[in-house]
């Protein structure tokens, strides 16, 4: 039998060693909490899948600008009267002793319903950006049996977890899930949990400071309670590889996590593969798939129920099982060549007041104005990794994803601490969404500055790509230099990284972003590589919903921006997708024409509250054309 795929071992120590953040909080407080990072923390791969304890609802919430909670004013330890996470009746402690001073009282303070950013929360929480620290509190379930593992699905920027009063750990990274294993720190009854959240962006962040979306701050996916048996499946990722064989990699946890006996089963494909661990916990096999196997596609996005078995625990997912390649200039999704008729997302619900708070329904309604209105079949979710929900209604709608890290603009390349949080939340992002048939692209980065500390930065992170995950393919949206030709404009990738990507991503925005006039735009030179495929990662322009007028920010300018862009992309030989900035109008704080754009970046395709524009129709013809070609 081949191994196939790396073992669990191998893959936490991929990302660099000792762990690392980028941002290190003020004070003592902060090492008593460990750094929860792949290393660390157990994957709970799947965990929505799980059984579980709900978290969401309604929680206590304090704004901490000084970070008076993480550390005294000269630096040291807090004193008692602003450590928001003790386990204490502050009110009662103060009426009891006259001599007792807590500068705070959660009890009593705001509420903010879970998950979403305290952007929404209050007028005055508009534009905060800092630590928030949340609490509530819950019984615990009456009948525990088990592990319990705290699963925050995300929380924008860095969090500082305590459970009743003791430290449980942190986490750098507002998009990816974390875990910590909490089963003894639960007592029978009340238990009182706190988070710190701190929403701020430093220049070793990723993403750093500068942006084009807005900083949702704050618990803004699940948190949930998660219940395994004593030993469980951490992480499975169930698979085709690229010459059709049926793939499973399981990594168990737990004390009898040795030589373990296990099943892969797929009961609908007649599938029950038996296996043991090795000294690791891990478990590899490999068999030809089952002749009656229906690949997955974005016309027939057939999924099957996977269970593994191991002794109590039985792992459950929905998966589907396509192959993604790149053969020439061609993209091949099982062994055919395909279009990406995509368009791109920031992870923002469609709205008036959006708060980065995504359900099943507002993922559905994002995805079918992509699925069924644009009549697309790929999705790019920028610029960071999207809720799970968006992937999981991906998977079940039949659409392609291109999923990424915020390694945006300019990031530290030289700082170390920066490089092991992308690493890390690069892993995180991999390992949650491996099982997920939809994803077919992992992106390291977009638009950053050609360098060698960044070429090196990058490289690293697509050499994790490639260990993690041998069965997608790897990207970055890249620059390309504008010169000016006679008449039309002559492009030029000059990005070294193109040597080191499967498919090459161009970001291009003539017409909006320079003084070209759109007529010139189909007649454009493109200095690319020939030999491999292209795909346009965005262009776009701005368009309020409603305006017509012959000037930029109408939807006018915006459809003839796009008809322009089109007649430019049907030139290129080797072009093979394109995800459009943007389906939505979404917050930018850069974004401040008071006439047209007043805090909204307006590329979309559609208005914040979801009013189809003239380009819209434009993009959505294009797509019913190519796709009827496509049959
Ligand atoms: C870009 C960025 C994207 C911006 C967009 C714009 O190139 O990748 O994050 O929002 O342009 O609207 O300028």
């Amino acid at each position: 039998m081949r191994m196939v795929g790396p073992g669990f071992a191998t893959l936490i120590a991929l990302v660099a060693s000792p762990a690392m953040a980028a941002v290190e909080p003020p004070s003592t407080v902060i090492s008593s909490l460990p750094l929860a990072t792949v290393q660390t923390e157990p994957a709970l791969v799947s965990a929505d899948m799980r059984q579980g304890f709900d978290l969401s609802g309604p929680w206590h919430y304090s704004i901490d600008p000084y970070r008076a909670g993480l550390a005294g004013f000269h630096g040291e330890t807090p004193d008692p009267g602003q450590r928001r996470f003790i386990d204490i009746d502050v009110a009662k402690a103060m009426a009891s002793d006259n001599r007792t001073l807590y500068e705070f009282n959660l009890d009593h303070a705001p509420i903010a319903v879970l998950p979403s950013s305290w952007l929404t929360e209050a007028p005055q929480m508009r534009h905060y950006q800092g630590l928030v620290w949340y609490q509530r509190h819950f019984d615990a379930p009456a009948t525990r049996k088990g592990r319990i593992f705290l699963r925050l699905g995300a929380a924008n920027y860095a969090s500082y977890v305590y459970l009743n009063g003791k430290p449980v750990g942190r986490h750098e990274g507002g998009f990816t899930p974390f875990s910590f294993e909490v089963t003894k720190l639960l007592r029978d009854g009340d238990n009182q949990i706190t988070i710190g959240v701190d929403s701020v962006a430093t220049p070793t962040s990723v993403p750093p400071p500068v942006t084009d979306w807005e900083n949702y701050g704050g618990i803004t996916r699940p948190v949930r309670l998660v219940e395994t048996p004593d030993t469980f499946v951490d992480d499975a990722w169930v698979r085709l590889t690229r010459d059709g064989k049926l793939a499973v990699d399981v990594h168990l946890n737990g004390a009898d996590a040795v030589n373990h006996p296990l099943r892969l089963k797929i009961a609908a494909l007649g599938v029950d593969l038996p296996g043991t661990t090795d000294a690791k916990g891990d478990w590899h096999a490999l068999r030809p798939a089952p002749a009656k196997l229906v690949r997955w596609s974005p016309e027939n996005p057939r999924l099957y129920d996977v269970v593994v078995d191991a002794g109590e625990d039985h792992w459950k997912d929905r998966v589907g099982f396509r192959t993604i390649e790149v053969r020439g200039t061609d993209i091949l999704l099982n062994g055919k060549p395909i279009f990406l008729r995509g368009i791109s997302l920031h992870e923002e619900e469609i709205g008036a007041e959006p708060t980065r708070a995504i359900t099943p329904a507002s993922a559905r309604a994002l995805l079918s104005e992509v699925k069924d209105g644009l009549h697309g079949n790929y999705v790019r979710l920028a610029h960071y990794p999207h809720n799970e929900l968006m992937t999981r209604t991906a998977d079940e709608l039949g659409l392609l994803v291109w999923s990424e890290v915020p390694v945006y603009w300019m990031i530290a390349w030289d700082n170390p601490g920066t490089l092991a949080t992308a690493r890390n939340m690069l892993a995180e992002n991999i390992l949650r969404d491996r099982n997920r048939a939809s994803i077919a692209i992992w992106s390291v980065a977009n638009e950053t500055p050609v360098s060698d500390a960044r070429n090196s930065f990058l490289r690293t992170l697509i050499a994790d790509v490639r260990k993690l995950d041998d069965t997608r393919l790897v990207s970055a949206a890249l620059l390309v230099d504008h010169g000016k030709g006679p008449g039309a404009p002559v492009m030029t990738l000059a990005d070294p990284l193109a040597d080191s990507v499967d498919v090459l991503a161009l970001n291009t925005y003539n017409g909006w972003y320079t003084a070209d006039r759109l007529s010139d735009l189909p007649a454009t030179t493109w200095n690319v590589p020939n030999n491999k495929p292209i795909v346009f990662s965005e262009f776009g322009a701005d368009a309020l919903a409603g305006f017509h007028k012959p000037q930029k920010f109408s939807e006018d300018y915006q459809a003839d921006y796009y008809r322009a862009t089109l007649a430019m992309a049907a030139k290129m030989p080797t072009l093979r997708g394109m995800s459009p900035w943007i389906l939505k109008d979404f917050r930018s704080p850069r974004r401040q024409n008071p006439d047209f754009q007043m805090g909204w970046n307006r590329k979309g395709l559609i208005s914040e509250t979801g009013v189809r524009k003239m380009a819209f129709y434009v993009l959505s013809d294009y797509y019913l054309a190519k796709a009827a070609k496509a049959k």
